[in-house]
């Protein structure tokens, strides 16, 4: 029998926050379809009830902007006509058949599958690029962290993440936690490291961030000069012999190799590059040296600039060199309940362009290269979901160009987006408080943890989950034999062993299997999981493998097998810890001969050597200021909210210049200006802003969007900033955008 919902503690809902990577755990008070009161989840594994300001507007996101409600196909004359879901299946398996029959599923290409707070539809993405043999994708992680990625696969083989609330040293590196988190519960973790005067905070920041005011050492490097800052400490560390030699000695190989480059390093000339006093480098570089523990954070200040794989490299001998790697408060590896990359140094080149896919990913700045062509190889579809490149790619004017020479674009979104609008077809997804969702953003250590979300609402009428829609396209592609489906169900509606076996069984006599496996186990062991959580049913391939991989961890957080994992994932309200590690477990994550750390690069270590011939400026007397395009604030969230009214400030996304150069420009607060970079122009409104430092210049994230009005047209509220940016500035090995560093003109617009 079910009970009618009243307003009692029954109507609150146990989901999470999806605006950023840390998905705090919140409960949401519904009133019909409305959010009426929002509230942090104290019983949540990971954030025990902590919140920002950002997650109170939810309700922003699930009924501030207009949503999708029905499957659209674009006509020649560019209007839209709404179709019914089977019609759109069946004409875009049509005429994805035909792109691969023509030009080979390999020039089918796959961008998004994941925002802040959904990853369960990403996590069906490979089966249906199986069905359609489609081999190249890429997504945001192509425009941030690429670089690090294959860094850390070089030294540690695996990711690796701070633990701030131990860590004596704290070093931020372009990376502003106070508004934009990556570190749990970040504004208490922070104001604690400030408050104990036996901790130490080092940002490294042209900007002086909320992050900067608490930190004890404010490197306020000019921009882009990171690379010489960082070498300028290294350099300290190993010419003042700061160094750790046993660690080197026990868990390091050829440092002998790495240590020469360092020695000679001119520490003087690095603090005059990056405008710091070299007193400071070197106080910086002992402090380091001297503490217990060390964690560091490089986030888009440096990884969107010039120098950002060196500079990941280098951030990361900063530790080792110190020997903070597997200690409490120091850079720990971590379990994954599902990768978000490939940690591998060997890489795939792009078929066009043979741009490096570091991580097994297309660079995103070469996507629109790879299409404007009349190579035989070049992609000629896309399919793109929960995300919006044609706005959040470096250059919008080449991705549109890009998108309009497909012969198909199929978009998958919650409401119609500046790339919704250049697709051939547009498909309704539900929105993340209406399905089960979940991210793979599970970065801790020693204890990680998952986040299985129930739905808050029942599905917009007309929408769908992207597992429904992606089983849906691959069921017409007709691809896997009925055989295969029969038998699984059969073996799922018997129990969970049998399953197994079936499972296993089916995949020893064909190993295309295990490539479809998303949308077998969605098929199959889906439809037999509680509360129709069929798209959960993926999570059970990922406990297998965690259950694989981490045996003891896994049982240490209290699973017995792989099967009770998944269980307590599909029961966890508030999340469940997956694995619970020691912290000698760490080196076995190293996975490298002896769990030994190899640390030269020696393309990096090329770069460092020839810092003395790099340039540092960018600017031109044509370009002369820096302008950072994606600043995050207190009231940005990329693009998720497709909604003005969310924010309480700043409600025109200002251009932040410094007191210097609003006098120089004659301009003061709320004037209008003009930016213009080699690429475009835009204009914006002025905020003086002492935090700023003369030459550089700030614009927030996630404006710009052409968000419908009343009469049927669509109105731009600040600046749409990859109209001035250029997909040509990118680093030169991951190919990630500088959009922290483009050369700009700023110029007072009178009227
Ligand atoms: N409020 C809010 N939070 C967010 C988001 C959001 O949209 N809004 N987005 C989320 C996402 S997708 C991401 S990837 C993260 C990003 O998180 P962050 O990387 O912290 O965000 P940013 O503000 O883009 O950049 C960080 C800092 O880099 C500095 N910077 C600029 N140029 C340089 C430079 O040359 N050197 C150095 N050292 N620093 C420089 C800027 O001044 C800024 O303070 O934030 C997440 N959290
Ligand atoms: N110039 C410049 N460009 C940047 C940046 C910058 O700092 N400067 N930052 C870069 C970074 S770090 C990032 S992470 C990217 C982010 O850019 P994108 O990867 O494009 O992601 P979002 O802006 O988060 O857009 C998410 C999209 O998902 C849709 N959506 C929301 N919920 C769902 C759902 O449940 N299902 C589906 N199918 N869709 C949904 C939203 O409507 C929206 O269209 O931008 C990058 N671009
Ligand atoms: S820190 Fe991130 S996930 Fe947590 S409430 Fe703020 S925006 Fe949401
Ligand atoms: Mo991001």
């Amino acid at each position: 029998m079910t009970h009618p919902p009243q307003a009692t503690e029954a109507t609150w809902h146990k989901t999470a926050c999806i605006l950023c990577e840390n998905n705090c755990g919140v409960q949401i008070q519904t009133d019909g379809r409305r959010f009426a009161k929002i509230r942090g989840d104290k019983d949540h594994v990971l954030t025990n009830g902590y919140t920002c300001n950002k997650a109170l507007r939810l309700d922003h996101y699930q009924n501030g902007g207009e949503r999708l409600t029905t499957p659209l196909r674009r006509e020649a004359d560019g209007s839209f006509t709404p179709l019914d879901w089977d019609t759109a299946i069946r004409e875009i398996a049509a005429r994805l058949k035909t792109v691969r029959d023509t030009h080979g599923g390999e020039s089918i290409f796959y961008y998004g599958g994941a925002g802040q707070g959904n990853h369960l539809g990403g996590a069906y993405n490979g089966a249906l690029m199986r069905a359609l043999g489609a081999r190249y994708s890429s997504n945001a992680l192509a425009q941030e962290k690429l670089g690090e990625a294959w860094v850390d696969a070089h030294l540690t083989g695996g990711h690796t993440a701070g633990e701030f609330e131990h860590a004596e040293v704290s070093m931020f590196i372009g990376k502003n936690p106070w508004q934009t988190h990556g570190v749990p519960r970040a504004r208490t973790v922070l104001k604690e490291i400030a408050k104990d005067p036996a901790r130490t905070m080092i940002v490294m920041d042209p900007v002086r961030t909320e992050t900067a005011d608490l930190a004890d050492i404010h490197l306020q490097v000019k921009p882009g000069t990171d690379a010489w800052c960082l070498a300028g400490i290294l350099g300290v560390l190993v010419q003042e012999d700061l160094i750790d030699h046993a660690f080197l000695e026990a868990h390091t190989a050829q440092a002998e190799e790495v240590l020469p480059h360092l020695k000679s390093v001119n520490v003087a000339r690095c603090a005059e590059v990056s405008g710091l006093d070299e007193d400071l480098l070197r106080t910086t570089a002992r402090s380091i040296a001297a503490a217990s523990s060390v964690s560091t954070y490089e986030d888009l200040g440096v990884q969107q600039g010039p120098n950002s794989t060196l500079i990941s490299y280098l951030i990361k001998l900063i530790w080792l060199l110190t020997g903070n790697f597997a200690k409490p408060g120091s850079m720990q590896p971590h379990s994954w309940s599902a990768p978000l990359a490939r940690y591998t140094t060997s890489v795939r080149r792009t078929p066009v362009t043979g741009a490096r896919m570091l991580g097994g990913v297309v660079p995103c700045n070469v996507i629109a290269e790879e299409i404007l062509t009349d190579h035989p190889k070049r992609f000629r579809a896309m399919l793109i979901e929960s995300s919006n490149p044609a706005h959040s790619l470096a250059d919008s004017a080449a991705f549109r160009e890009a998108l309009a020479a497909l012969d198909l674009v199929v978009v998958i979104d919650i409401a119609m987006t500046e790339t919704g609008r250049l697709a051939d077809y547009v498909l309704p997804a539900s929105s993340q408080f209406e399905k089960w969702e979940a991210t793979f953003f599970n970065f801790e250590f020693p204890r990680n943890s998952f986040h299985l979300r129930a739905p808050v609402l029942d599905p917009l009428p007309g929408t769908l989950p992207e597992p429904e829609i992606h089983a849906r396209i691959v069921r017409e592609l007709g691809v896997v034999p009925g055989i295969h489906l029969a038998v699984l169900r059969t073996a799922a509606r018997l129990g969970r062993t049998p399953f197994k076996l079936a499972f296993a069984a089916l995949a020893a006599v064909d190993k295309k299997v295990l490539g479809m496996a998303p949308y077998l186990l969605y098929e199959t062991l889906g439809p037999t999981l509680p509360d129709g959580a069929r798209s959960a049913a993926v999570l059970w391939a990922l406990a297998q493998r965690i259950g694989r991989e981490y045996p003891k961890a896994m049982r240490r957080a209290g699973h017995a097998n792989a099967d009770a994992l998944f269980d307590g994932m599909l029961a966890g309200r508030s999340g469940i810890t997956f694995t619970q590690d020691e912290y000698e477990d760490a080196w076995r994550y190293v996975a490298h001969p002896d769990h030994r750390i190899p640390l030269p690069i020696p393309e990096l270590l090329g770069l460092l050597d020839a810092l003395d011939e790099t340039p540092s400026v960018h600017t031109t007397e044509e370009f002369p200021f820096v302008l950072a395009a994606g600043q995050r604030r207190a009231f940005t969230a990329n693009t998720i909210f497709r909604d003005n009214t969310w924010r309480k400030r700043d409600p025109d996304g200002a251009l932040r210049i410094s007191p210097h150069d609003a006098e120089q420009l004659g301009l003061i607060d709320g004037a209008r200006a003009q930016i213009t970079t080699g690429r475009g122009t835009a204009q914006a409104t002025v905020e003086v802003d002492d935090r700023m430092q003369p030459g550089h210049a700030a614009l927030p994230n996630g404006f710009g969007l052409d968000l419908p009005t009343a009469d049927g047209t669509t109105e731009r509220t600040g600046v749409a900033l990859n109209t001035l940016t250029d997909l040509r500035w990118r680093d030169p090995i991951a190919g990630t955008p500088w959009h922290k560093h483009v050369p700009a003109r700023i110029e007072a617009l009178r009227d």
